[in-house]
């Protein structure tokens, strides 16, 4: 092989085989200040956990945060892939309550960006650089549009009048997610009724969450769940899902989106992608709980 193409292709098996670490950077609930907690492990493309879930010992954690939360180490943190500032890792292994990895930050963010709870940004262990995706204002016609579609949805899951006429939007976002000059809606909905529970003779309140990708005016991808808010008989509680953040993981030119799972003391991440065409989930793991 000549000098220059073994060259070329040792770089690219460099460049491939490069592991990097997906964060995501959240204010505390009562704004005291960041944190960043690692999602998930990405290797040429391929996404794995961070700690093994079988394996119980503590060796992972010490592991990953002698490496990734050294006191000091900086991140460039991203909000749909455009560079909002830095972030320093201050608290490198701040355990909460809870087992999760995480640790505490300080930001540094260029002009009016802000990192608010409910509006987390995202940071990558490496410094590929990734193409922002455009985002709109969401009209009040993509508003009408997205809870028009989530309605037939819910009726298709045969949800009764009483929870469809308490259909709520919790969050919408308008982003080009391919590229391509159109823009795409990600929403969330939920809604609740209650059901008289024969076994506890007792109404419980159920939760009938939704996500929705919009491409074109159709739905492209949905996610739905349901559940008793306070768990049923069977001790299933309803999750929520939120939308924590839009990144190009793989760097094929189509965002990622990023939604964090939340569950009755405990959560977790989905990464959904667009693979053949076709919207799905790619990989769920990640989070903690207690
Ligand atoms: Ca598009
Ligand atoms: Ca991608």
């Amino acid at each position: 092989m000549p000098h220059a193409l073994t060259l070329l292709v040792s770089l690219l098996v460099a460049f491939m085989s490069e592991e990097s670490v997906l964060f995501i950077v959240d204010a505390h609930h009562d704004e005291s200040g960041w944190y960043a907690e690692p999602i998930v492990a990405i290797n040429g493309g391929k996404l794995r956990d961070i700690v093994n879930p079988s394996d119980t010992s503590f060796a992972p954690y010490k592991k990953f945060t002698a490496e990734y939360f050294r006191t000091g180490r900086q991140y460039q943190i991203f909000r749909n892939d455009m560079r909002l500032g830095v972030m320093t890792v201050t608290e490198p292994d701040s355990f909460f309550a809870c087992m999760q990895l995480v640790a505490g930050v300080t930001v540094k963010l260029a002009g009016q960006h802000k990192i608010t709870s409910g509006e987390p940004a995202l940071a990558y262990a490496d410094a590929k650089l990734r193409k922002d995706f455009a985002t709109a204002s969401t009209t009040p016609q993509d508003t009408a549009q997205a809870l028009q579609l989530a309605q037939k949805e819910f009726t298709a899951k045969k949800l009764s009048k009483a929870g469809l006429k308490k259909l709520q939007l919790n969050r919408i976002r308008t982003v080009d997610l391919d590229g391509d000059g159109n823009f795409e809606q990600i929403a969330t909905f939920e809604t609740s009724r209650s059901v008289y529970s024969k076994q506890i003779k007792m109404d419980m309140m159920m939760i009938y969450f939704l996500t929705l990708v919009i491409d074109d005016g159709k739905v492209a991808y949905s996610f739905y769940i349901s559940g008793a808010e306070e768990g049923d008989e069977q001790g299933n509680f309803a999750s929520r899902q939120d939308i924590a953040g839009i990144t190009d993981i793989d760097m094929d030119g189509v965002a990622e989106i990023v939604f964090r799972n939340f569950y009755y003391e405990a959560w977790d991440y989905t990464i959904v992608g667009r693979k053949a065409g076709k919207w799905k989930q790619q990989w769920q793991g990640g989070g903690g709980g207690c």
